[in-house]
């Protein structure tokens, strides 16, 4: 079994770090069935920077049984509320203390900048679960009756599969362990095969915490095999899922060949971000450029088609122009990045098909459009002008730093276009009177509508999509509705047949 030591020394961060890379079955670090391993890759250099555990289908019935011990022993209804909250509350403790590896690993990994990692995934996540943690204690059904009858409607604890993409890693984990361990499920959870590090690093602080061994499973494998065998397993009643639109369906057809698994899916997106000409133009162009950049624009509610009024046009992109060739691309490491590599090169050569396919088409590359450096899966921040509705970069999800920057004249035909789309994950609109802004959110088909900010999330704040984006809302007290089934017993207070 292999051990995954690693000294940083970095501009911003030095620590060590040593953990084994193993599965995470049943509370022990394992070896994959079949012994098989998966290179980890660093996107600065594109070099190997260690070997992971690779699960295979038989791994997941092993963790699957485990996780059925688990929740008929020392969790589910064996372990009262305010037990599990103190654990989730250790956890949080104990991520917070860990913190800085953490987002060094994230960084490592994934290839956001180390500063991103610390002050936003790796804090979020540590939020989420001891917001969770909050609810763990809290969660209640309802009585009704009338009088002769009374129903107790409470709820009932299902073992959960969950696959996370590779964008936010840690963070991801976060959204769906915190809910689904508040409410006494167990889990059997799969990371993205490109950025495993902090999910299998986390394993250890869950063992620290004092979760029963069982309670919390941990697969890195692929998505053809792990993955699909989670979401057609028998034995497991729910699967969350977050990632393309594409597999998304295949989760749904697996769930229903299978067992009738719940399913709830967070998918892509191409969120509208329109700005009015009564907008505050400086304070727009910040958050348009965080909008669409933060994250390398591997975000799935990336404000990524920016719709600008024709009276403010010229001067928002001139400014918007300006703030994007000032963004630092660079190695995540360094503490003025602000963008590091995307994550694979995969993603990179997807990018990079769909910055040709604007060129193709006729777009104009108004900024950018080419990588950075020889080494590692750099791309510059892209602007793309005069694009034409039907375009693939104007409806297609890109996931990298592409904006396309779009003129409009009128409300009604704005939101006409920001509609159009077989997404509705985000939208946000920028205008000083709130009468218009706030009419403009009530109609935009979306889960979340910002107003005058972007990429707002918090752990109390429903999130998820209308639309081909999903099906379901993580975060929030909605959130442990995806975790529980509502159960009636009637009792009969008397009344005699
Ligand atoms: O995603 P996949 P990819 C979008 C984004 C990106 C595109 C492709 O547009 O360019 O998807 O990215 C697992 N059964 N998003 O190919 O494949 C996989 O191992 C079960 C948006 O990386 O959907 C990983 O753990 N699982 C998104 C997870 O699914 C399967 C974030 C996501 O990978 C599987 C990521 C299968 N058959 C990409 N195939 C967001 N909503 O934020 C793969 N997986």
């Amino acid at each position: 079994m292999t051990t995954f030591t690693h000294e940083f020394s970095t501009p911003a961060y030095k620590g060590r770090t040593s953990f084994n890379t193993g599965l995470f079955i049943n509370g022990k670090f394992v070896e994959g069935s079949d012994k098989t391993t998966i290179d980890v890759i660093n996107p600065t250099t594109g070099k190997t920077i260690t070997k992971i555990a690779e699960a295979t289908p038989k791994d997941v019935d092993l963790a699957v049984e485990a996780a059925h011990k688990a929740f008929e022993t020392t969790w589910g209804l064996n372990m009262g509320g305010s037990d599990r909250s103190r654990l989730l509350a250790k956890l949080a403790r104990l991520m917070e203390e860990n913190q800085d590896e953490l987002a060094a690993l994230e960084a490592l990994d994934n290839g956001k900048t180390f500063s991103w990692a610390k002050n936003v995934d790796t804090t979020f996540a540590i939020d989420t679960i001891r917001y969770y943690a909050g609810w763990a204690d809290k969660i209640h059904g309802q009585v009704q009756g009338d009088g002769r009858e009374e129903a107790f409607i409470y709820p009932s604890l299902n073992p959960s599969g969950q696959i996370i993409p590779w964008n936010f890693p840690l963070l991801m984990m976060a959204w769906k362990l915190g809910p689904a361990l508040a409410t006494g499920n167990c889990v059997i959870l799969k990371p993205s095969e490109f950025t495993p590090l902090t999910a299998i690093r986390l394993c250890a602080l869950v063992s620290e915490a004092g979760f029963p061994p069982g309670v919390v499973n941990v697969l890195s494998g692929y998505g053809h095999t792990v993955g699909a065998a989670i979401a057609s397993h028998m034995k497991i009643e729910k699967v969350a899922f977050t990632g393309s639109t594409l597999v998304g369906r295949k989760i749904m057809e697996a769930a229903a060949k299978s067992n009738l698994k719940d399913v709830t899916l967070e998918l892509g997106g191409k969120s509208p971000n329109i700005i009015f000409d009564d907008a505050d133009v400086d304070q727009a162009v910040n958050w348009a450029v965080h909008g669409i950049y933060w994250n390398h624009g591997q975000a799935c509610c990336a404000g990524s088609r920016i719709f600008v009024q024709a009276g403010i046009y010229d001067e928002f992109l001139t400014k918007f122009t300006e703030k994007t060739k000032s963004l630092k691309v660079g190695d995540p490491f360094e503490t003025d990045s602000y963008q590091g590599p995307q994550v694979s090169k995969i993603q990179y050569d997807r990018i990079m098909d769909y910055i040709e396919s604007g060129k193709s088409e006729g777009a104009t590359v108004h900024l950018g459009g080419d990588r950075k450096g020889e080494e590692g899966y750099f791309i510059n921040p892209t602007i793309f002008t005069d694009t034409k509705p039907q375009m693939k970069i104007v409806q297609e999800e890109i996931f990298g730093p592409v904006g396309v920057v779009i003129k409009f004249e009128d409300d009604e035909d704005v939101i006409r276009q920001a509609n159009d789309t077989v997404y509705g994950l985000a939208a946000a609109v920028f205008s000083q009177n709130i009468n218009r802004a706030l009419g403009a959110a009530h109609r935009l088909k979306a889960g979340t509508a910002w107003v005058n900010c972007v990429n707002q999330l918090h752990a109390n704040v429903p999130f998820g999509g209308f639309k081909q984006s999903g099906i379901g809302r993580e975060l929030g007290e909605y959130a442990l509705k995806n975790y529980t089934a509502v159960k009636s017993v009637q009792v009969n207070l008397g009344h005699r047949m």
